[in-house]
């Protein structure tokens, strides 16, 4: 299993364009490649550098409430979306503060800027903890996953609850095609998003008891977001499955641009030297009612044995 992630690291490096990209950085980068994952043979968190389950969880659990304000991972210790409301609140009319403009390259090459990012960042985290007003503004990332999925709006003025949607035609239609949820809203792309949807849209499936899920997505960070990716996905699947009363299948990994950028090379490298370990298990809270009521203590990853994290600049 984890070995389709590792070969997917070295087809980029192999025949990968070298393409220039939104955020300045420069990419490997293929167009369209497919993953397998069967979740019967193990939990697909990468075990060739350790991940941290907690933030995949959490940031999950964030989806599936409809939230889109970066407060609930912050009060999680989960910052793996700080980067996009802080860009938000930088290029807004009420900063006041030192120019952050570039924040994300400027920090990498410039020691004395990195300080006064910092100092930013940690000013603007706490005030998002602590300040309702400020939060409500500043913390959100605007109509993001969890507000496609749970609250899409149509141009009638109704919502759509996409996934209550999905379990309940996977309920009373298995075999059904239209399983489907999509975070790709045009009309909201040229608004205020933080940033169009990376993994944009989602099927299931159901064959032989079993409850299969594959993801589109149109952009993939390969070293630092597509292990990301695949857990969060992986989980997903895992808790559709108990939702309706089936067992896990395989979750499919499509990617559209799929991409190592030319800062992460040197650790896909260290990462490919590595040997793999068993893959972990998941267990789920028996108790556990509604997905919507999942809360972390529910989610248990056993049998974690993983080699060193490996850190790297994330592109924003
Ligand atoms: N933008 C980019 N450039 N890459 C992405 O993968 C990405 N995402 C989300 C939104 N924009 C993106 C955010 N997901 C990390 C992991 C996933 C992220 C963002 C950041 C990250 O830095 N992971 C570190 C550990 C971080 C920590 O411990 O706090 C790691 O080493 O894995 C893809 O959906």
């Amino acid at each position: 299993n984890e070995q389709q992630y590792l070969d997917l690291c070295q087809h980029v490096l192999a025949k990968g364009h070298r393409k220039s990209d939104r955020t300045g950085t420069g990419t490997m980068s293929v167009f369209g490649y497919q993953m397998r994952f069967d979740l019967q043979e193990g939990f697909p968190l990468l075990t060739t550098k350790k991940i941290n389950f907690n933030l995949i969880a959490s940031e999950l659990i964030w989806f599936l409430r409809g939230d889109t304000n970066i407060r609930y991972l912050l009060e999680n210790n989960n910052n793996i979306w700080n980067e996009w409301a802080f860009k938000r609140w930088v290029e807004s009319a009420s900063y006041r503060g030192p120019d952050m403009t570039d924040f994300g390259r400027r920090q990498l090459v410039d020691d004395s800027f990195k300080a006064a990012y910092q100092a930013a960042m940690t000013r603007f985290k706490e005030q998002i903890l602590t300040d309702d007003q400020f939060a409500a503004e500043f913390g959100d990332l605007g109509p993001v996953y969890g507000k496609q999925w749970r609250h899409w709006e149509t141009s009638r003025g109704e919502t759509i609850d996409q996934l209550s949607d999905v379990i309940a035609s996977l309920k009373t239609s298995p075999d059904s095609r239209r399983h489907l949820v999509t975070a790709w809203n045009p009309e909201d792309i040229p608004s205020n998003m933080a940033l169009p949807p990376c993994h944009a849209l989602f099927q299931f499936y159901v064959a032989d008891g079993k409850l299969s899920c594959q993801l589109y997505q149109r952009s993939a960070d390969i070293f630092l977001g597509v292990p990301f990716n695949i857990a969060s996905y992986a989980l997903l699947t895992h808790l559709m499955a108990k939702e309706v009363g089936l067992e896990v299948g395989e979750f499919i990994h499509t990617l559209g641009d799929a991409h190592i950028y030319s800062n992460h090379e040197t650790q896909v490298n260290e990462q490919l030297r590595r040997q793999m370990y068993e893959l972990p298990t998941l267990k789920i809270n028996e108790q556990l009612g509604s997905i919507f009521d999942v809360e972390l203590a529910d989610l248990k990853i056993e049998g974690y044995q993983s080699h060193p994290p490996i850190k790297a600049p994330i592109a924003v």
